[in-house]
């Protein structure tokens, strides 16, 4: 508090340069649709507007980059007597300082229509000054167990970049189904896109839907879905699956697979024994499938998967065992080694790093490979003990396919119990790692798979509010490592309650800190 104030009103006047008219804009149409109020955006060339009912935007020069992050994406807030100003380093930061802002404003400004022309708005004089304790702060969707719309998809872009995420990992392809067109093999949608039912239930009842489930985007959908992202500054990683978790492929081209035999995309779930063969022509398939996808996502890494890739098939396989004997591999892991380092180099050949699950760990991972640590924190300290850098992704807090709590009341998951408290908990380094390899620890991510969530409403209820939990954990830093001091969970909490009543206004289906609705409950019947 820096006590003064200021008055906000219609006639609201944005002060921004060319570099941040894309930021002001997308604040002028928040402010604009839905408190009513006229607002101008004007360069800082002309002379400043004395009024007072002004947000400054200003972007400082040099230190964009620091030691070990991309540009930097903190910020300065103050609300002053003449102007609230917000002054970063680059565009990013200055978007996260408008985030902020957009938490003084009332919760309906968080509507797309106006109900009524909202009265002038008093801040008290105050300064904030703010920056990410991470520089990977990712959501990551499955849209291959279930498709989830265009839409909604945009949607989330909305909600991550409120909460001050940049990432959004988009799993693509898997054994029950392929969502991504690609142009030299159009049948990884026209065949791959598509499954005829579903597991119904949690797959150990064996039990069907009898329903078709697919979809795939178009070219421009991707196009537009990047686009959007960009705008928010959320990079999309896009996940491509290989040389496990195929089977859709695999049923597109059977060519692809260890023996001929015509193979359907999956309708259950789990690990399927049918991985991609690695011979010459497969890799020519890969590598043209991931000149595609590097065409399609700017994004500096791609992601190939690598996790749950059973190994019988490449050991009954002559082929596969003359493969070995030849490039003189002593395990089928060291295979998968083998043509994930291929695949590294291909990718880096095109300015891209490899991004896989721990799993690649295991017959050694690539040089610069950037390893999802899921099975645990585990993968995560070797890999970073090892010189790699790390996404830390365990299952046992970040794995929001898990229900919120072991309740009845709570809809089908896969597994008990992630509480918003046990992500708000989450420290993604871990004390094991040695003090001088902790910067390889480039942030964290929580993770939506989608095997129990058969629509975009259920992914909101499992995603909100656990991801406002995960984004303090991103934001909040070493210094505030003490859990139990001034910032405990209960102080967390109260402050959630207020962010509550914005998702309210925006129309997200969270679940409410007491536990599910009625209609939440019954989505998804245990
Ligand atoms: C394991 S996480 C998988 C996914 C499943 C998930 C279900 C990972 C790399 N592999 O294929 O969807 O468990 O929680």
């Amino acid at each position: 508090m820096t006590g003064g104030g200021i008055s906000l009103h219609d006639g609201l006047t944005i002060e921004a340069t060319d570099e941040l008219a894309g930021v002001a804009r997308w604040l002028r149409q928040a402010v604009e649709q839905s408190m009513g109020w006229r607002v101008e955006i004007s360069g800082h060339a002309r002379p400043s507007t004395t009024s007072g009912n002004v947000v400054r935007l200003v972007l400082e020069r040099g230190d964009d980059r620091d030691e070990h992050r991309s540009p930097v994406e903190g910020y300065r807030l103050k609300v002053g007597d003449d102007a609230v100003t917000v002054t970063a380093s680059g565009p990013a930061g200055v978007f996260y300082g408008l985030q902020t802002f957009r938490q003084l404003l009332p919760d309906s400004s968080w509507r797309v229509a106006t109900i009524e022309p909202a009265p002038p708005l008093a801040l008290t004089g105050m300064e904030v000054s703010d920056e990410p304790a991470f520089a990977w702060r990712g959501v990551h969707l499955d849209v291959s167990r279930h498709f989830m719309p265009k839409g909604f998809v945009l949607k989330l872009i909305d909600l991550i970049s409120m909460h001050k995420c940049n990432v959004l990992h988009l799993h693509l392809t898997d054994d029950q189904g392929w969502r991504m067109p690609i142009e030299a093999y159009p049948r990884l949608v026209e065949v791959g896109a598509w499954r005829r039912e579903s597991a119904a239930g949690h797959y150990r009842e064996g039990r069907f839907d009898g329903r078709p489930h697919g979809g795939f985007y178009s070219t421009d959908d991707l196009r537009e879905i990047v686009g959007y992202a960009r705008e928010r500054f959320v990079e999309v990683l896009p996940e491509i699956e290989m040389p496990g978790h195929m089977v859709a492929a695999i049923a597109a081209y059977p060519e692809l697979g260890n023996s001929l035999e015509p193979r359907e995309v999956l309708t259950t779930w789990g690990i399927s024994p049918h991985v991609l063969n690695l011979e010459p022509a497969t890799l020519k398939f890969c590598t043209d499938v991931l000149d595609e996808v590097i065409d399609l996502f700017p994004f500096g890494y791609v992601h190939v998967g690598g996790d749950e890739c059973p190994t019988s098939e490449w050991e009954a396989s002559e082929k596969a065992q003359a493969l070995m004997t030849a490039e003189g591999l002593d395990s089928e892991r060291q295979l998968q080694a083998w043509f994930t380092a291929r695949i590294a180099r291909h990718l880096s050949g095109r300015g891209r790093r490899l991004v896989g699950w721990d799993e690649i760990l295991e017959g050694g991972a690539p040089p610069g490979a950037v390893v999802m640590s899921w099975r645990g924190e585990e993968g995560g300290i070797k890999a970073a003990s090892a010189g790699h850098d790390v996404v830390m992704a365990p299952q046992q807090w970040l794995y929001f396919d898990w229900a919120y709590a072991d309740d009845p009341r709570e809809p089908l998951a896969i597994c008990p119990g992630t509480s918003v408290e046990r992500v708000w908990s989450y420290d993604p380094v871990p004390d094991s790692i040695p003090e001088v390899q902790r910067h390889h620890v480039l942030g964290a991510q929580c993770q939506l798979w989608t095997e129990y969530v058969p629509n975009a409403e259920h992914a909101e209820y499992l995603y909100f509010p656990r991801v406002s939990a995960f984004s303090e954990v991103m934001w909040r830093g070493a210094a505030a490592r003490d859990l139990s001091g001034p910032r405990s969970f209960e102080e967390f909490e109260s402050r959630l309650r207020q962010h509550l009543r914005r998702f309210d206004a925006i129309g997200v289906n969270y679940r409410p800190l007491e536990g599910p609705t009625p209609g939440q409950s019954r989505v998804w019947v245990r």
